[in-house]
Formats: structure tokens, C-alpha cells, sequence
């Protein structure tokens, strides 16, 4: 919704709704956005989310629907799967889950059966909820096992995850994270897998972007299966997910997303799935890529420099977790607070084998996907972390954090955000 005659009816018929969408608005405008997997969607993304396409049920696949009038659906959806599969050197694409939950559902739905066991990251270790977490509903149909990171290096310890692999036989491998600071070799994987006759899925979700931008490594060119993504958060698109497989599953994922899975798909984002991945095959969205991980590695020098302690040291990717508890005697739900009254939005999260539960858990997760579409660079990475430590350490003072609160906002003010 750009367009004043758009926003001045809504005021009028919902000013409730209007009102809370300014304020929207202005605390993303004054406030920083630091959580990874967060960024500010392109322009032509938020345009697209408000069009004609959002009026129309395409339930099926272009050319095999089961409504009429799909002539410029067909058209969309083949060009965000044409665009997907060149982006992402992908035999087949599907552009229908409607976020990450589902997408990755639809893929062990359509490939395995109730029961099967698959191996995934512990979720403390950097894991996701849809990678087996016991109160999912996956985790109820699926026999999940686990791999962890190694405590001396904070790396996959390949070793202890090989002999899981021999003694479970999973049938499928899952790779992928959502608080795992660090790239891996893919190959390690498939090694692993190919030993032991599974499947290999990688979800990529949080680096997505990264990856079509070819500035961290493509799961797909190790030859990995299944590889999954959401379209919002490193690649600036809609709320939405992408499946990418090997042309032997193209129809039993297919299938299993619709109907297996979802009815209808929101076409609306479809468009702006297309629209996104034309976006992201472009050269200036590789410079910006470059630049999320040239700001990571600022950000996470820069608090280093201040002793603040993060998990594995650092980062290889664009995602650092700060482990509070021994940094600044504050477990991640008071630091997230703390951060939050002085304008910088993190959020929490627990450490690997984190002894404190996951509402209170022992530190805070942040990443740079955001700032750096706001064209912040390694100057504003210094001053980000200056403000994380001084807030971090200032107990909760009031006047400290005014005072830290201004010095965000004289940074936020200086960057738009775009589309806003
Ligand atoms: N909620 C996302 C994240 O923050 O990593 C993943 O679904």
C-alpha cells in the first residue's frame, strides 16, 4: 500500500488498523532491525503484495488448474520457476509454500513415510523448529536424530554426526540453520549420506539470498537433493518459500504441496517471488550480499574487540549469537529488552546445550541483512557494537540508555528504509 487514496480510505474505514500501521511504519523507520532472519522487503516486492494477484485461486500447476482465468498466473508462476531454477542452477522449482513451516513439511511428506528417520542439527546447536523440534508436529511423525556442533571449535563435528548416521541409517540428511554462525562443506554431507544410502535436503532458508548471489556455497552444486529457502529474509522478497530438487522428485514434491499439503497459492506473493528473483540475479544485489558478510565480520571484529563473547568466536556467514550470560551477566531476554529500549531490535536465543530454557535462554541472536539494505557499512557496524556493549553493560540505567537510544536514532535517520 503506497498510494495516498489507498491509505486515506483506510484511515477512514479502519482508522484502528491505519493508526497501528504508522506506527509500524515509524518504529521500523527509527528503529534498527538486527534479527537475521528480518530485512526490509524491495519496493516492488510490497507493491506486488497489495495487487490484483491477491484476488485469485490457481489451485494447481500452470497449464493444470482447476479455475479458469489463469492467464497471467500461468504467466508468473513460470516465470518465477524459470527464474529459480537458473538463480539457483536447480533442475525443477516449486514456488507455491506459502512460508518455511510448509515448504519444508511438503518436503518430508513427499518423500519419506510416517516414521522414517531423519538426521538434522540439534535445535540449541543452531537448528530450526521445522528440523524435528519435539512440539512441532513433525517431530511427532517423523523419527528425528540429532548431530551437534563441537564445543572446542564450534564447528559440525563430522565425526560424532558419521557415526549417528551408521547407527540410525536415516533415510534423509538435513542440513541447514537458523543460528549457526559458521558455512560448511557441503560434500561432508553427502558423504555421510551417500554411506548410508539417504537423501540429502539442505535448508537454506536464512542464506538464500547469499546463495543466489553465489557469495556462500550452493548446496545443489554438491549434489544435494532437496534444497529449501524462504524468499524473505536474505533475499528482500515476500513471506514464501521455495523448493528446489532434483528432477526425480519434481512430481512427488509437486504433489505434495498441492494438494498433499496447501490449497491455494497465494499468487500475490508468487508475483513478487518472481519479481525478487529477477532482483537478486542482478549485479548490484551481489554487491549488497558481499556487503551483508563484509558487515557480519565488522560487526562481530568490533564486538570482539570489546570482549563480548560469541558463540564459535565469529561468524562466516551474517548471523553472530552473543552469549550474554558470560559477556554481561544477563540472560537474552534482558538483553533483548535492554537492546529494544534503546532502538535496536535482536532477539533471543539459546547457545548450544543452553542450560536455560528458550524463554529465557542464555544469549541474543543478531544479523546484518537489514541494516545493509538500509546501506549501512563497516563505520555503522563499529557504532552498532559500540551501542550493543555500552547497553549490555550499562545495567539498565535509564539515563545511559537515553542517551545510547539518540545514538541509534542519529543512525537510523541517516538510512532509510526502503520502500517505506
Ligand atoms: N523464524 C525464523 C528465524 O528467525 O530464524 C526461522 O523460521
Amino acid at each position: 500500500m503506497t498510494s495516498s487514496p489507498e491509505r486515506t480510505r483506510l484511515a477512514q474505514s479502519d482508522n484502528d488498523i491505519f493508526v497501528a500501521l504508522k506506527g509500524e511504519e515509524a518504529r521500523q523507520r527509527a528503529e534498527l532491525e538486527l534479527i537475521p532472519s528480518e530485512n526490509y522487503a524491495f519496493p516492488e516486492v510490497l507493491t506486488l503484495l497489495g495487487s490484483a494477484f491477491t484476488n485469485k485461486y490457481s489451485e494447481g500447476y500452470p497449464g493444470r488448474r482447476y479455475y479458469g482465468g489463469q492467464e497471467f498466473t500461468d504467466r508468473i508462476e513460470n516465470l518465477a520457476r524459470e527464474r529459480a531454477k537458473a538463480l539457483f542452477r536447480a533442475e525443477h522449482a516449486n514456488v507455491q509454500p506459502l512460508s518455511g513451516s510448509p515448504m519444508n513439511q511438503a518436503v518430508y511428506l513427499g518423500l519419506l513415510e510416517p516414521g522414517d528417520t531423519i538426521l538434522a542439527m540439534d535445535l540449541s546447536h543452531g537448528g530450526h523448529l521445522t528440523h524435528g523440534a519435539p512440539v512441532s508436529h513433525m517431530g511427532r511423525i517423523f523419527n528425528f536424530v540429532r548431530y551437534k556442533t563441537d564445543p572446542s571449535t564450534g564447528a559440525i563435528d563430522f565425526e560424532a554426526l558419521r557415526d549417528v548416521a551408521r547407527a540410525t541409517k536415516p533415510k534423509l540428511v538435513v542440513c541447514g540453520y537458523s543460528s549457526y554462525p559458521r558455512d560448511y562443506d557441503y560434500a561432508d554431507f553427502r558423504r555421510v549420506a551417500d554411506e548410508v544410502g539417504a537423501l540429502t535436503m539442505a535448508d537454506v532458508s536464512h542464506i538464500g539470498g547469499l546463495i543466489a548471489a553465489d557469495v556462500m556455497r550452493n548446496p545443489l552444486d554438491a549434489g544435494f537433493d532437496v534444497m529449501t529457502t524462504t524468499t524473505h529474509k536474505s533475499m528482500r522478497g515476500p513471506r514464501g518459500g521455495l523448493i528446489l530438487c532434483k528432477e526425480k522428485f519434481a512430481k512427488k514434491i509437486d504433489a505434495s504441496v498441492f494438494p498433499g499439503l496447501q490449497g491455494g497459492p497465494h499468487m500475490n506473493q508468487v508475483a513478487a517471488t518472481a519479481t525478487t528473483l529477477r532482483l537478486a540475479a542482478m549485479p548490484a544485489f551481489q554487491d549488497y550480499a558481499r556487503q551483508v558478510l563484509a558487515n557480519a565480520k565488522a560487526l562481530a571484529a568490533a564486538l570482539n574487540v570489546r570482549q563480548v563473547k560469541l558463540v564459535t568466536g565469529g561468524t562466516d556467514n551474517h548471523l553472530l549469537v552473543i552469549d550474554t550470560v558470560q559477556s554481561f551477566g544477563l540472560d537474552g531476554a534482558k538483553a533483548e529488552a535492554a537492546l529494544d529500549r534503546v532502538g535496536l531490535t535482536v532477539n533471543k536465543q539459546v547457545i548450544p546445550d543452553d542450560p536455560n530454557p528458550p524463554m529465557r535462554p542464555s544469549g541474543v541472536r543478531l544479523g546484518t541483512p537489514a541494516p545493509t539494505t538500509r546501506g549501512m557499512g563497516h563505520a555503522e557496524m563499529e557504532e552498532i557494537a559500540a551501542i550493543i556493549a555500552e547497553t549490555l553493560a550499562a545495567g539498565g540505567d535509564a539515563a545511559a540508555e537515553t542517551k545510547l537510544a539518540a545514538r541509534t536514532h542519529t543512525l537510523t535517520s541517516r538510512f532509510p528504509v526502503p520502500g517505506l
